[in-house]
């Protein structure tokens, strides 16, 4: 591989105009070479000014180019296996946003061609771990100066979300997160979920969010862990950390408070783009990793459960861990 990334976007939406202009301004030892999307229009538009950048409505094709070397993959995820399998078949190196795919037994199958190429080649978008209060919390708890981690508060505060937006949507799309935010600073899995709601804010239409809600964890060492979710806030983006250990409470994010998660998260975006890259160019892999991503989307399947039975208490169910991942 050359001294420079060619990367393939695929998707030109919100996120993946947000990753072309990343990579035009502010990535090293990368270039964008391909923009893919169904929509001709929008892909044009998004590489507008980018030389030697080429649209592609066809994936495949794109991948067969010989321009690309490495694909972002940034469309919703009910579409990212169908560039995901091809794409670990040729043993190009991904980035894909979360969730991976949007159930389990998909996202297994990425485990399983990884498995099958021999390799790790996905870093999965859980951006939130190139954060710098999450890093800042994740380094103290590993150091052991604190003792045990006993319980996890986190908030996840939108300013509003679309009206389509329903119960499963807060678990795969925003609660997502949290999943992999647990399994990060606890270096366990997440055993059961359980969704509380009381009081609904009136400025919530759709009958089938439940908004605020309560998202409640355990993992498998019996670390509680408790998710305040309001995405109708009406003031603003806020994402919080505050973790409970026997010496002290640790905390991040408490006076971050921002337009949007593009505003918030910019700076850990960019890291984990670069981390990305240069990883891709020395042939390696960073961050969370296919497993991590399959392991987030069965929490979120228990997750949609325990969401459509408020109160239940849901097991995640998670296949063994493959020898690539341990
Ligand atoms: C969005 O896709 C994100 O990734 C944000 O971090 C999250 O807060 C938001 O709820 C999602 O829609």
């Amino acid at each position: 591989m050359s001294a420079e990334l060619r990367i393939a976007v695929v998707g030109a939406g919100r996120m993946g105009s947000d990753h072309i202009s990343r990579i035009r301004d502010r990535m090293k030892k990368a270039r964008l070479t391909a923009v893919i999307d169904i929509n001709e229009e929008a892909a044009a538009q998004a590489i507008e000014g980018i030389e030697g950048a080429k649209v592609y409505t066809d994936a495949l094709e794109a991948l067969d180019s010989g321009t690309i070397d490495a694909v972002l993959i940034a469309t919703p995820g009910f579409l990212h296996e169908a560039v995901l399998i091809p794409t670990i078949e040729r043993g190009l190196p991904i980035l894909c946003e979360k969730p991976l795919t949007t159930d389990s037994e998909s996202a297994w199958r990425v485990v399983e061609a990884e498995v099958k190429a021999g390799k790790k080649l996905v870093q999965v978008g859980f951006n939130r771990r190139f954060d710098a209060g999450y890093q800042d919390i994740k380094a103290k708890l590993d150091s052991g100066e604190y003792g045990e981690l006993l319980q996890l508060n986190l908030e996840h505060v939108n300013p509003d979300v679309p009206d389509w937006y329903t119960g499963r949507n807060l678990i795969d799309d925003t609660v997502v997160h949290e999943f992999d935010a647990v399994r990060y600073f606890t270096n366990e899995e997440v055993s059961t979920v359980q969704v509380r709601a009381g009081k609904k804010s009136a400025d919530v239409l759709n009958p089938e969010l439940k908004d605020p809600a309560l998202v409640l964890m355990e993992t498998t060492s019996g670390v509680l862990v408790t998710v305040n979710t309001h995405v109708v806030s009406n003031y603003g983006y806020q994402v919080t950390t505050r973790a409970i250990t026997e010496k002290n409470h640790l905390t991040a994010g408490i006076d971050q408070i921002t337009e949007g998660f593009v505003e918030r998260f910019q700076d850990s975006y960019d890291r984990e783009v670069q981390a990305w890259i240069d990883a891709a160019l020395a042939g390696e892999q960073v961050g969370p990793s296919a497993w991590d991503g399959y392991a987030a989307t069965a929490c979120c399947e228990a997750g949609i459960e325990a969401v459509e039975n408020i109160g239940s208490t849901v097991t995640v169910k998670l296949n063994e861990k493959p020898d690539l991942y341990k």
